[in-house]
Formats: C-alpha cells, structure tokens, sequence
C-alpha cells in the first residue's frame, strides 16, 4: 500500500496535466438585460427589438443578429443551457464570431461546447456550423451533425489538438456560430484547453517529490 502510494506520488510530480478554461466574452450572451421576450438588432434589417450599434456585446454578427431572452414556451423541453439569454442569427447564412485573447499553443488538446437550440415557435431547423479557427484558418467544426428537437438545446462539442509543430501556432483563437437559415440559437459558448506535454515540476512540485523520495525509500529500506 505504502509503495503504491510511493508511486502515485511520484507520477503526480513528474507528469501533470493542465486544463484551463479560455475566456470567451459574454459566453452566455447576458450582458444585455432585458424584460421576457426582448432583443436587440442593429438597425439594417427590419426590427421591432431594441436598435443597437453592439447587439451582442464582445461578438461581431455579420447580418441579422442579435441577443435575446426568450419566453418560456418557446424553450419548454429542456429550457436554456445557461442563464435568461441567447444569441440569435436571422439571416440566410449569419455568422456570429469572435476573436479571443488567446493563440493556438502547441501540444494542447482544445473542446469547444455550445448550446445549438431550436424554438418552439420555428417552423424547422434551419442547421448550423460551429467552427474553432486560429488566424482565420479554420481548425475543426461541427458541420450540422445535430438535430434538436423543437422547443430544446443539444450541445454541440468541437475538438481540436495540436503537436509541437501545427502550422498556425501562435495564431489568435476564434470561435465562429453559424446560422444555415432562419433562425438558430446560440449559448453558452464554452472553450477549454488541456496540455499534453510534460510538465516541468514547480517548487512545491519538486518538495513533495523530495519527499516522495525520502518516504519512498525508508519504506524500500524496511520492506
Ligand atoms: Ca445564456
């Protein structure tokens, strides 16, 4: 018992692994408040929401977008994935995307998750494409692989690694929503990167594995 503690000890000081969560602003499109049923548009398409300059803050929309707090009977099966808002695209093909503060960084596994819904109220889903880029290049997507039911949210799951040697190392991160029609509905954008390198032990790493040693051997020694 007292080896195999020896031993779990050691891996953990010499081999971590990391995973992070990346900042992705208003990741949950709440910045904006509103009363039930409220939205924002920008003003270049018919609109009887709120006309704003930035309707969804900290994401860029290229035709008919914006945030919005949908009543609850449009998202009765299994509600939102996270807080009262959503992000909505209304145009033909719309992209909603963003650039982080971020760059693609060699041996790390990336997951990008985002809530895809379908409302109540549609007359069909539209589809869509969720799409992870590094320097406008693009990485990996889900290209329309789920089908949520009316009323309800799937979660659409986006993976990417990298070696030591990807050519777009170093490149900003951008994470692109897609609406094939109209509408789709967005939330809850979520990115995590997890390192797969080996990790060079820091100091408190290096105390617990002199200790490990010592501990390792007086139990050697008396066995
Ligand atoms: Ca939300």
């Amino acid at each position: 018992m007292k080896n195999l503690l020896f031993i779990a000890l050691l891996i953990t000081c010499l081999s971590s692994i990391s995973a992070v969560s990346l900042n992705v602003t208003n990741h949950s499109f709440e910045d904006i408040v509103f009363g039930v049923d409220g939205f924002t548009c920008s003003g270049e398409f018919p609109c009887s929401g709120t006309i704003t300059n930035d309707p969804i803050p900290g994401w860029i929309g290229d035709g008919f977008v914006g945030s919005f707090r949908p009543a609850g009977f449009r998202y009765d099966v299994t509600g939102l994935p996270d807080g009262v808002n959503v992000a909505f695209a209304h145009t033909g093909v719309t992209t909603i995307s963003q650039v982080l503060s971020d760059n693609l960084l060699a041996n790390t596994d990336y997951t990008l998750q985002v809530g895809i819904g379908n409302r109540n109220d549609s007359t069909g889903f539209v589809g869509y494409q969720i799409q992870l880029l590094a320097g406008g290049v693009l990485l990996a997507q889900d290209n329309n692989s789920l089908s949520p039911t009316p009323g309800s949210f799937v979660t659409s799951t986006v993976n990417f690694s990298t070696s030591s040697s990807d050519p777009n190392l170093g490149q900003a991160l951008e994470i692109r929503l897609v609406s094939l029609g109209i509408q789709s509905n967005f939330d809850n954008v979520l990115l995590d990167a997890e390192t797969t390198e080996t990790a060079v032990p820091e100091p408190q790493s290096m105390f617990l594995l002199g200790l490990s040693l010592i501990f390792g051997l007086r139990v050697v020694k008396n066995s």
